[in-house]
């Protein structure tokens, strides 16, 4: 079957290993064809310019990352621009799907979205059960609203459009900015700095709330087995196991491991913890690929940070 796939979104963290993994991995399939997306190609917060992208595309399939991103300090700062940004983005690229007759859209939630007061480990029908942590309600209900516009694209239309729920990720190609970006990426770049002034590392916060990590190239091979054989419009949990959930200091001293740092490490309990947990299950993924294999975490680690070192002239930051 000939397959078009446009991927919103394509430059960025998740989107480059997509492109990795769809290069060095899945191999040119005859009839297939694909198309990776930045804001140069369209501002998708403009109804127009989306249309006419899908339009001249047509794409039978649609990953769908493109989105305002950011670490938990950004989203505390800008809750109204991540809710008025990214539900922009999203009805456009959802709504140029359509009109131009996708078969297929995978767009992209997070496992930060969920209800901040829940039980333990979430899963996939908790998603609206309750308002999500204020650091991030803007992020956090303009990815709700998603799965709101797939549940309707389908009752209405018959579309087949679908959503995966990642947990934090980080790689190559991750926006390494110290004040927007995420933590891992903001630890590399700290302890790339503390070792090359001869500083501590400062970690922010307590180190002490708990996380899980996706590798982005495992989290690309997902997206792929998604985009092919998922045909739920329900979304899926696309995360590590509970129990290879971290603590923020456990992360912090896999990022001085893999860079080699040998300085001090400090807390800065000035800055907000944000949200102390959010232990997602992977069990709907475990049933689906019981096969899959995740990247083990340090390993994960060294390349992103060898990837940074390498790459430092030219990486976000
Ligand atoms: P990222 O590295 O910041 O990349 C964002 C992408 O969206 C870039 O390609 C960017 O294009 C594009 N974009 C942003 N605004 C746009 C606009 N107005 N018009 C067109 N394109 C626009 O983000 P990421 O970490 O790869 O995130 C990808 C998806 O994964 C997002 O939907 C995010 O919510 C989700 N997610 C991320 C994490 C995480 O920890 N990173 C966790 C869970 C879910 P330019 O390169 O041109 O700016
Ligand atoms: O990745 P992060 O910024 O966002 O992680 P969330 C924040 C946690 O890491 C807090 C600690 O506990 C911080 O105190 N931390 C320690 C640091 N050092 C640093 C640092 O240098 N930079 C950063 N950023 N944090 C986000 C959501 O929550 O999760 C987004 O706000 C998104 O919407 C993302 O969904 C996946 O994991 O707390």
């Amino acid at each position: 079957m000939s397959m078009k796939v446009l991927v919103t979104g394509g430059s960025g963290l998740v989107g480059q290993a997509i492109q990795h993994v769809v290069k060095e991995e899945r191999g040119a399939k005859e009839g297939e064809e694909w198309i990776f997306l930045s804001s140069k190609d369209a501002d998708l917060m403009k109804a127009e310019e989306t249309l006419a992208l899908f339009q001249k595309h047509r794409p039978t399939h649609v990953i769908h990352l493109a989105a305002m991103v950011g670490g938990l300090y950004r989203n505390m700062k800008y809750n109204l621009d991540f809710w008025r940004n990214n539900v922009y983005i999203n009805d456009n690229v959802l709504n140029a799907a359509h009109e131009v007759g996708a078969i297929k859209v995978v767009s992209c939630l997070s496992t930060c979205i969920f209800p901040d007061k829940t039980t333990y480990p979430i899963d996939e029908t908790m998603l609206h059960n309750g308002p999500p942590h204020e650091s991030n309600f803007g992020y956090s209900y303009a990815k709700r609203m998603i799965d709101i516009h797939n549940r309707a694209y389908f009752q209405e239309h018959g579309r087949f459009y679908t959503a995966v729920i990642p947990t934090n990720v980080f790689g190559p190609h991750d926006n390494f900015c110290i004040d927007d970006g995420h933590v891992v990426p903001g630890l590399i770049h700290k302890t790339y700095t503390a070792k090359k002034e001869g500083k501590p590392l400062v970690v922010w916060g307590s180190g002490k709330p708990r996380r899980q990590f996706i590798y982005s190239l495992d989290l690309a091979r997902l997206f792929l087995w998604v985009l092919c054989d998922y045909k739920e419009v329900e979304p899926i949990i696309l995360s590590v196991g509970e129990e290879d959930e971290v603590s923020i200091k456990e992360a912090a001293d896999a990022v001085v491991q893999a860079m080699g740092f040998e300085g001090a490490v400090e807390y800065d309990t000035s800055k907000s913890d944000g949200q102390f947990k959010k232990t997602a299950s992977n069990a709907k993924l475990c049933r689906y690929r019981p096969d899959f294999k995740f990247t083990p975490f340090k390993q994960a680690m060294k390349e992103t940070c060898d990837w940074f070192v390498a790459n430092y002239d030219t990486a976000r930051k």
